[in-house]
């Protein structure tokens, strides 16, 4: 793929005219936005199908990797950087006037995802792809993503996010490749002509699923992987099937809108639709596909892996035995020996509000066929554990796929498949002692270990293109390709020109945050306070409320002595909370009213500074994870599966104040002990309290004049206008007794918050460490783990002619 500037600028004009007549001067940013997005796509489109043939022709193993969610973010720069031509693009842009990041401002954040998960299956999307393998998404093209944050009076207020509104540049509808979905009616088996059992359909819906495909480009491979999402449409054939509008529109919304729950399921009836509806979709096209292949179906799994993100794809399963056996005549035995080798699965939570469960009433009245044989699933799997353990009928109800008249996602999915993993080793080693302990007996060699990783491209060449020219100019230009390059920067830890460079890169991704929260909340801060950073969802595992109790700490220490010594800190969070969890929302309230209280007093003179800016979401982290001098890791041990934006965070120089939890314990191990600040509870000491059930909030409270300040200024009016939300925050900690060890660990994070201050008041030394993160970043790289998975779990192969050594 070659380009020259000058061939860029004629193409565009060219094809400005064509679309809409007009000359540049003459275009809005929206028009050239789209003009722009149709030369790149033209530019890949060839690449694209070759690829496509290239897999059809060759019948190598592909994965599918399945997602209720995928977190893209903006596509524009991404897919001009991974085809080698960001900057000709940009030099051609600037040449006739047009700055390429204005463009890019115009194209909308796809948020068909949630947080943690759904953007770790972007970053594996991009990986996979760059690193030359054959992998494919498959989801739902959701009309609304997640939900658009605003702040009235303090309050977090959602808003429909229309991101398809100006129209989706990337997308391509593929209306022949269409399938059928079935939901509902009654299903008995009869005997066919030939003899055979065949399940028959009654009074079934019958619902259409088009695909929308995405590019996936590799990073200067020239491969085009797919990423297809599934919409929702009614047949022609169907229309007089609905009895009433409301009947009918149930079925059309069936693909409008994104749950926003992030570590909480609802049981909804239309989440389970839609979890039915892709699954089924991707599936039905993978066998038609493979069928294209003229192989046999008893050797699928030669072809085809199946990757189950969490259980939301877990029908997977059910619906890969429904299509083996019931549209290709297998046998049971069969078609389980192959199921089980296709699919694999990943946990991302031990949070039990997480765990699916489905109504058996439920499943059986909307998806009768996938229940009968998730029903024959448990049945065999009983039988076989009553033969192997007769002694332990304990054990057989604890790991059963059906419960208490409830259908077990996640027994549903390590029983029928090879592999489970975690995505932290520390998350993985209590899957396998204490969460899945019981599974983990009955099948030891299915549990492994991946932690996570992030696409470095975005996180550092994108998001941090000041950053990235340093590292250029010190160490060359190969960590582009090969992160684990970025070590070589160790060898300038004691070169200050390096280490100033590293520095004044840092301010002005600090400035430039700046800039942004002045335009935004109007609130003015300096780019030489400590940017003290946490973004992620709004979750009381998460522990925001503990980062807010420092804060206040802090602030009345400066009331009481206003010549103490403290570096300025500007405190910056990001977080949605589900509209439905008003607890989290509570916290929103509480961290803006403190804000505003801070903020505004005259005592304290800008030197402590909180600011929550507006509908975190990747765009914005792009803007603020550059820019973190601090990363607020800080959830409560054992409770955060492995967490990605510390790996972000650390990537870009933030040092990391975190809990030994999920990936931080990594982290920790990457860095060493002098470059990250380590507090809190281990995960065996919240066990231990698990255990002896002796944890008494109150105790903290009453031994603690300070602590009593600060939660007393929850409820007698010194943070003004948070009446009810105070109470309930109070009373979380103190009646409640503190779900999350908030007061435990107080004590411990106000140490290492002042072991931070004193670091960075030696900013040479503070440069130091962070160049040795930015150094140690290169193991957490997607790529690295998705040819784990490649090796480990899928045993799929770089395309020979895409593989990295060619590129
Ligand atoms: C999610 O983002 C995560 C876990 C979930 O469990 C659901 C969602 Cl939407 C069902 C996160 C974890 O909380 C986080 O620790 C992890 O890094 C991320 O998934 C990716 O594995």
């Amino acid at each position: 793929m070659e380009m020259t500037k000058e061939e860029f600028k004629k193409e565009l004009q060219q094809r400005l005219k064509e679309k809409y007549a007009m000359d540049i001067n003459d275009a809005s940013s929206q028009e050239l936005y789209n003009v722009l997005g149709s030369v790149v796509k033209a530019y890949y489109s060839d690449a694209w199908s070759n690829t496509w043939k290239d897999y059809l022709e060759d019948g190598q193993k592909q994965a599918y990797y399945f997602s209720i969610e995928f977190l893209p973010g903006k596509m524009l720069k991404s897919n001009l950087l991974n085809m080698g031509i960001l900057e000709t693009v940009e030099a051609g842009l600037a040449d006739l006037g047009v700055s390429l990041d204005e463009l890019a401002q115009v194209e909308q954040d796809m948020a068909l995802g949630n947080g943690g998960l759904g953007r770790l299956a972007s970053c594996f999307m991009d990986s996979i792809a760059s690193c030359g393998l054959p992998g494919n998404g498959n989801g739902i093209r959701y009309d609304y993503g997640l939900f658009k944050q605003r702040f009235v009076d303090g309050y977090q207020v959602e808003l429909p996010d229309e991101w398809l509104r100006n129209g989706n540049t990337w997308e391509v509808r593929k209306e022949s490749k269409a399938v059928d979905v079935l939901f509902g009616g009654n299903v008995y088996l009869a005997e066919d002509t030939d003899g055979q059992l065949r399940p028959v359909y009654e009074g079934a819906r019958r619902l259409r699923a088009v695909p929308y495909d995405t590019a996936v480009l590799g990073y200067q491979n020239h491969l085009v992987n797919t990423l297809r999402l599934w919409s929702v449409e009614i047949p022609e054939s169907e229309e007089d099937h609905y009895r009433s509008i409301e009947d009918r529109r149930a079925f059309e919304d069936l693909t409008a809108v994104l749950y926003p729950d992030d570590s909480n399921e609802r049981g909804r009836q239309t989440r389970l639709w839609q979890e039915y509806f892709f699954v089924s979709a991707g599936v039905q096209s993978i066998i038609r596909y493979y069928l294209r292949l003229n192989k046999p179906l008893d050797v699928l799994n030669e072809y085809v892996a199946i990757h189950i993100n969490d259980t939301h794809p877990a029908l997977c399963i059910p619906e890969m035995m429904r299509i083996l056996m019931d549209e290709h005549g297998m046998s049971w035995e069969k078609a389980f020996n192959v199921t089980v080798k296709v699919m694999s699965y990943t946990n991302h939570t031990i949070m039990a509000e997480a765990l699916e469960k489905w109504p058996v009433a439920l499943m059986k009245e909307n998806l009768p066929r996938m229940y009968q044989i998730i029903e024959e699933l448990d049945r065999r799997f009983v039988n076989e554990l009553t033969i192997c353990y007769p002694e332990n009928p304990e054990l057989i109800q604890r790991t059963r796929i059906i419960q208490n008249e409830q259908v077990h996602m996640a027994h549903l999915a390590i029983i029928c498949s090879h592999s489970t993993n975690g995505v932290a080793k520390l998350h993985s080693d209590l899957l396998k002692e204490v969460v899945l302990h019981d599974f983990y007996q009955l099948f030891p060699e299915r549990f492994n270990n991946k932690t996570n990783g992030i696409a470095q491209r975005r996180w550092l060449q994108l998001a941090n293109p000041k950053l990235s020219k340093v590292l250029d100019q010190t160490i060359g230009t190969t960590w582009r390709k090969t992160p684990g390059d970025l070590k070589l920067l160790q060898n300038y830890v004691e070169d200050q020109t390096v280490l100033d460079q590293l520095a004044e890169a840092k301010k002005s991704n600090k400035q430039r945050l700046a800039s942004y929260i002045e335009e935004t909340t109007g609130i003015t801060v300096s780019p030489e306070a400590i940017f003290d950073v946490q973004i992620k969802r709004l979750h009381a595992y998460k522990r925001q409320l503990l980062n807010l109790l420092h804060i206040l700490k802090l602030y009345f220490d400066l009331k009481d002595d206003p010549k103490k010594v403290q570096e300025s800190r500007l405190f910056i969070f990001g977080a949605k909370a589900a509209p439905s969890y008003t607890y989290a929302k509570s916290i929103i309230k509480a961290i803006n009213e403190v804000a505003n209280l801070i903020n505004n007093d005259p005592d304290i003179n800008g030197r402590i500074k909180v600011v929550f800016l507006e509908n975190y979401n990747v765009h914005l982290a792009e803007l603020i994870i550059p820019a973190a001098d601090v990363s607020e890791q800080i959830s409560l041990a054992s409770k955060e599966a492995s967490g990605t934006s510390n790996m972000k965070l650390m990537l870009n120089g933030a040092i990391t104040l975190a809990t030994l939890d999920g990936a931080n314990v990594e982290i920790r191990d990457a860095v060493g002990d002098d470059n990250v600040v380590i507090f809190g509870m281990t995960e065996r000491e919240v066990y231990q309290y698990y255990e002896r059930q002796d944890y008494v909030a109150k105790d903290y409270y009453d031994q603690s004049p300070v602590l009593q300040r600060i939660l007393n200024a929850f409820v007698d009016g010194t943070i003004p206008n948070i009446y009810f939300e105070g109470r309930e925050i109070f009373d979380s900690l103190l009646k409640h007794n503190d779900e999350y060890f908030v007061l435990r660990d107080f004590d411990a994070y106000v140490k290492a918050q002042e072991k931070i201050d004193g670091l960075y008041r030696d900013q040479h030394h503070w440069q130091q460490m962070s160049l040795m993160n930015i150094a140690n970043a290169g193991r957490f790289s997607a790529d690295d783990t998705m040819m784990r998975y490649a090796e480990e779990i899928w045993h799929i192969e770089p395309v020979e002619q895409y593989s990295k050594k060619k590129g």
